[in-house]
């Protein structure tokens, strides 16, 4: 059965699909299809995270779902697996480096070897995993702040991520971009954004490229894909609207990926959200949207092999809502004191590095001696990206100006009177500084 079967697809009839019921959506597998899973379970939040919210007009409903205690599938034949054990492998080597460096990020950050604001991704590993991994190198990704997974994800060496943290010239963006810009044309990163929502136009704007180059430029090979990445906070603001129009309009290849961690810094999405079950919103704009569990990377990964080949075809975009956790505060300079004891401990105990653990042994698709060579191997990169991070040069003082096109008070003016960015050599380094 497809991933979105479990929701209605009305792409020529917007004004219908906003009408349409939601509540009338076949069931499916739980192990396979989320969104159908989830929504029949959905339960009110845990009543101290919505303690202080004022009385509201109807109740509130959380979109959790519980799918790690769900009934996994009893037969191991090869067959009914959804992965394969190399598969497998590489999801949990890629959520363990995951996690190993955003864990080494928090120490060095204390330690004064990093500045500015560092936002990290712990507990949401699946959603980059599931959904990255899946991609060809052409295909783009666009973050946020909380970039530096997405980046490793898509094949950024992690002493490049690492040196851009310590603001050193070898970083992926030459030290310039630090934590929330984390940018490879290599590898086909577009960029982390601070401001919240920027990211998504310029999502847009890649799937536009890819579109009209197999259609109007006839590049008949490029069937390129972009990913969005975006938190639940970020689907109140109005670019989130603008682009999913412009997206089902134009039918471009492009996912919309929210990373519902239930909060946007100290406010609660069920409190700041008028419908909280943000999937429904792909059909308002006539496309799918999905309800996953973010909090497994299998799951994530069968609706996003869905969402991607979508794409791919040439039939348009998707919305999916990833429901998942952060382990730590919003970022390393918040005390997280906000949110309720009992609903970290709740997401704790669904830890998706552990769960697909647990899946791969009980299914002899690894061994623990496997996954703990994995984990030693990590735990070497990381040491080894920390290393040559403290070992490379601070970028010059030159390149402070560079790719500066406004004029840059005090040193736009040449000697010759003219704007220095009219000099061809402007790029390169224009600033006596
Ligand atoms: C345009 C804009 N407005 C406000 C902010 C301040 N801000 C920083 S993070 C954040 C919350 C975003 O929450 P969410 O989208 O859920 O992402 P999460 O941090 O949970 O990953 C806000 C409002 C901002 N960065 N940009
Ligand atoms: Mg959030």
């Amino acid at each position: 059965m497809s991933a979105f079967s479990a929701v209605k697809i009305l792409p020529h009839n917007p004004v219908a699909a906003r009408s349409t019921p939601t509540h009338d959506k076949p069931t499916s597998s739980p192990f396979l299809f989320g969104s159908s899973a989830s929504s029949s379970r959905l339960h009110r939040p845990f009543s101290s995270s919505v303690s202080s919210t004022p009385s509201l007009p109807r109740p509130i409903q959380a979109v959790s779902s519980d799918v790690v205690s769900s009934p996994r599938q009893s037969n191991s034949s090869p067959a009914h697996l959804v992965i394969s054990s190399e598969e497998g492998l590489e999801l949990y080597e890629d959520m363990v480096l995951g996690r190993a460096f955003e864990d080494m990020c928090a120490q060095m950050y204390y330690r004064g070897k990093m500045f500015g604001f560092v936002h990290l991704y712990n507990g949401q590993e699946a959603v980059s995993t599931g959904f990255i991994k899946l991609l060809k190198r052409e295909d783009s990704v666009v973050s946020t702040y909380r970039d530096h997974v997405h980046a490793l994800s898509k094949g950024v060496p992690a002493r490049a991520v690492m040196a851009e943290l310590f603001g050193k010239a070898t970083g992926c963006c030459r030290g310039q971009g630090g934590s929330m810009h984390m940018f490879s044309a290599e590898h086909n990163v577009l960029g982390g954004f601070a401001f919240i929502g920027e990211g998504i136009p310029v999502a847009t704007g890649a799937a536009f490229s890819s579109r009209y180059r197999r259609d109007v430029l006839k590049d008949a090979g490029c069937d390129h894909v972009t990913l969005a990445f975006f938190g639940d906070g970020t689907c109140n603001n109005g670019q989130f609207f603008e682009c999913l129009n412009m997206a089902a309009l134009w039918k471009l290849p492009i996912v919309f990926v929210v990373e519902n961690n239930l909060w946007a810094i100290g406010m609660s999405h069920l409190r700041a959200t008028s419908d909280p079950e943000i999937w429904k919103k792909g059909p308002a704009f006539g496309m799918p949207g999905v309800h996953v569990d973010g909090m497994d990377v299998l799951k994530v990964r069968e609706v996003a092999k869905e969402a991607i080949a979508r794409a791919r075809r040439g039939d348009g975009p998707t919305l999916v809502e990833c429901e998942t956790y952060r382990f730590r505060g919003h970022s390393l300079a918040d005390p997280d004191e906000l949110r309720n004891p009992d609903e970290k401990a709740h997401y704790a105990a669904r830890n998706p590095i552990m769960a697909l653990k647990k899946y791969m042994i009980e299914h002899n698709l690894a061994t623990e001696p496997e996954l703990k060579a994995i984990e030693k191997k990590i735990d070497d990169v990381i040491e080894e990206a920390v290393e040559f991070a403290e070992t490379s040069p601070l970028p010059h003082r030159s390149q402070l100006l560079e790719n500066v096109f406004s004029d840059p008070k005090g040193f736009g003016i040449g000697p010759d009177g003219k704007y220095r960015c009219e000099d061809p050599g402007f790029t390169q380094g224009t600033a006596e500084v």
